[in-house]
């Protein structure tokens, strides 16, 4: 089998001191921004639209048309807002990008906001990990001193600053709108929609907020232009993206590939489940989305075929189990997450996922009834599609999927009075 790698965003991550501006130009970085800035923005926003990226967040929303979304300037400021909060459990591929390539975000960074007409972008970053946030602030610091942001970027009239923000560690501040108020100095709690961003957003103007992996993607499209990134993935899932593997896996890691490979392709790249077990659960896109099985190892892992087989791409996130592996307790384990995380604003979110723990805890400790497979699912139920925003749904997919695929295994809990797995064999739940 030919391999289906595409380093792209990956191809400096082995450069020496990869994270300096040296090692960037010395491979062409910057090159796309001079000349984006000799385009007309229009034609810049066009050229985004035209290469089909979809947001690399998690929702696949079109890059470009998100831009497009931007009304006509009026004279008062417009921002971009990079969401850098990546917390989705088992994400962990805008964090190794940051770290081994902070300049190919900032001048994706730069060449969005010069076709939005934004003169002032923000990066907020996970609280939790510092050394990123430091690594962005040097990046930002040898960029002015280079001319490339600041007065005047690369002499040609336009005026870009950067900040770097540091969030105080919420999964919540991830979701757009709370990322909004968090970076403006309140609580992280989700607005309602619409008002989108686009229309008001931070401080109440039209802003574009982008996951750190979609703007990153931009310098390339400039540099090598629509058709190249659209030859690659499928027709409505163009181009590559990373797809992050962890887990029961003998080489865990990024690897970059096109959209619509699938998990056995990029298992044989990785070097398959660990040696004498076999694959028993993966996510294909972080604990958000439903879970799949051996069953789903040629699934096209692009928006529609992820779709078409009861799941989600989301951030290609792909978690790797084998038999040892109890899936009431990873469900179980996943659920303390939301719980902790439910930023407490609406009902169905704040009790229902403290509920599902509730109720999760009880059957993995040996003390539920087989009442409680309903009432699991009639919890999952009550919260799908009346929370606030999407932590409530992300919060029913592990549960409803791993009912319906493994009921065995709940009641096999139920019946016997506890767990039937030796924790210790995975070692991934203990
Ligand atoms: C203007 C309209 N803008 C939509 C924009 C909207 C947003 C984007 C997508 O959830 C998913 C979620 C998680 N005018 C617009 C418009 N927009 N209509 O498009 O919006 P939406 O509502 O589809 O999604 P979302 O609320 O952004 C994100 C899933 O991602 N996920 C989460 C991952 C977590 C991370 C992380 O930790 N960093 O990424 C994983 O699967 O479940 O479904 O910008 O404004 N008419």
């Amino acid at each position: 089998m030919s391999t289906p790698l595409t380093p792209v965003l990956s191809d400096t991550w082995d450069a020496e001191r990869s994270w300096t501006l040296d090692a960037y130009r010395a491979r062409g970085g910057y090159d796309a921004l001079r000349d984006a800035l000799s385009r007309d923005p229009a034609d810049l926003v066009q050229l985004v639209k035209d290469s089909g990226l979809r947001g690399r967040g998690g929702a696949g929303f079109p890059t470009g048309m998100k831009w497009g979304f931007l009304p006509p300037p009026d004279g008062g400021p417009r921002y971009l807002v990079v969401n850098a909060d990546e917390s989705e459990p088992g994400t962990c591929k805008d964090i190794p990008l940051m770290l081994a390539s902070p300049h190919l975000l900032l001048e994706g960074v730069a060449i969005t906001s010069f076709a939005i007409g934004c003169h002032h972008a923000f990066v907020y970053v996970r609280g939790e990990v510092l050394h990123v946030y430091r690594r962005l602030l040097r990046a930002v610091e040898e960029a002015y001193e280079a001319g490339l942001l600041g007065k005047d970027v690369l002499g040609t009239g336009y005026d870009l600053d950067v900040t770097v923000h540091a969030g105080a560690g919420a999964y919540i501040c991830g979701e757009e709108t709370a990322l909004l108020d968090s970076l403006e100095g309140r609580r992280g709690q989700p607005r309602l929609k619409p008002p989108f961003p686009a229309v008001a957003g931070l401080y109440a103007r039209p802003t574009v907020v982008n996951n750190v992996e979609s703007v990153a993607s931009v310098p390339a499209i400039v540099a090598r232009g629509a058709d190249w990134f659209t030859a690659m993935g499928t027709e409505r899932s163009a181009g590559h993206g990373l797809f992050s593997l962890s887990g029961h896996v003998v080489r865990p890691g990024q690897y970059e590939a096109p959209l619509g490979v699938t998990l056995r392709e990029l298992l044989d790249l990785a070097g398959g489940v660990r040696p004498g077990h076999e694959l028993k659960f993966w996510t294909p896109g972080g604990s958000s989305t439903p879970i799949f099985t051996a069953e789903h190892l040629d699934v096209p892992l692009d928006y529609e075929s992820v779709g078409a087989a009861g799941s989600m791409l989301g951030t290609r996130a792909l978690q790797i189990f084998d038999e040892t592996t109890c899936v009431v307790r990873a469900v179980t384990r996943w659920t303390e997450f939301y719980a902790h995380e439910s930023c407490g604003k609406c009902t169905p979110c704040r009790e229902g996922t403290y509920w599902l723990q509730q109720v999760l805890r009880r059957i993995e400790g040996g003390e539920g009834t087989e009442a409680d497979l309903d009432l699991l699912l009639d919890l999952c139920d009550n919260i799908l599609g009346r929370a606030f925003c999407a932590l409530g749904d992300g919060a029913t997919s592990p549960v409803t999927s791993s009912v319906q695929l493994f009921r065995d295994e709940y009641e096999a809990h139920i019946t016997g009075g506890g767990c039937p797995f030796d924790h210790s064999r995975s070692a991934l739940f203990e």
